[in-house]
């Protein structure tokens, strides 16, 4: 894995900031204008009882941001991330560069498309060897989240 480890240091510091137990599932878009198309994730996420957290951070317009978020997510008690985006979509793959949590990838049909959310899906699914992201459909981000649940073993809901 390419992940660095995480130091006793930043550890602490994590959990200083974090001291209650945060939500399962992050769902991270890359612009507000994504929202609407990851509500049924949210929505079959509520199904299955399982707690989630919402969060535009952008690969491109807030890389660092991304970084951190990714790095702290599994110290926070997050187990599964769910992220959209569309066009040159980077987000799902630099949050699996930076954490070893599952990310399943969620390719959106953006406006600016060219190839009706294609550009998407090939920017999620073509990942290098070892850091690998689970992709589903374009704008299909109910699937992310009935995978998310079955990765955190829920039989409820779907
Ligand atoms: C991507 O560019 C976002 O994920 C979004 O799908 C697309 C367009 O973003 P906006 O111009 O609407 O902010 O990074």
């Amino acid at each position: 894995m390419s992940t660095e480890p995480v130091t006793e240091a930043q550890a602490q510091a994590v959990e200083d900031a974090f001291p209650e137990q945060g939500p399962l599932v992050g769902i991270l878009v890359g612009s507000d204008s994504d929202r609407p198309a990851m509500e049924a994730a949210m929505e079959e996420l509520d199904a299955h009882g399982i707690s989630w957290e919402f969060n535009v951070l952008s690969a491109h317009r807030n890389p660092r941001a991304v970084a951190e978020y990714a790095s702290a997510a599994s110290l926070r008690g997050l187990r599964v991330l769910i992220a959209g985006a569309g066009l040159a979509a980077a987000l799902p793959g630099v949050l699996a560069a930076h954490t070893e949590l599952p990310v399943i990838g969620v390719p959106l049909r953006a406006t600016m498309s060219v190839l009706d959310g294609l550009d998407a899906l090939l920017a999620i699914v073509q990942m290098p060897p070892g850091v690998p992201v689970a992709c589903v459909g374009v704008d299909n981000s109910r699937n992310a989240a009935v995978l998310a649940a079955r990765m955190l073993g829920s039989r409820g809901g779907g």
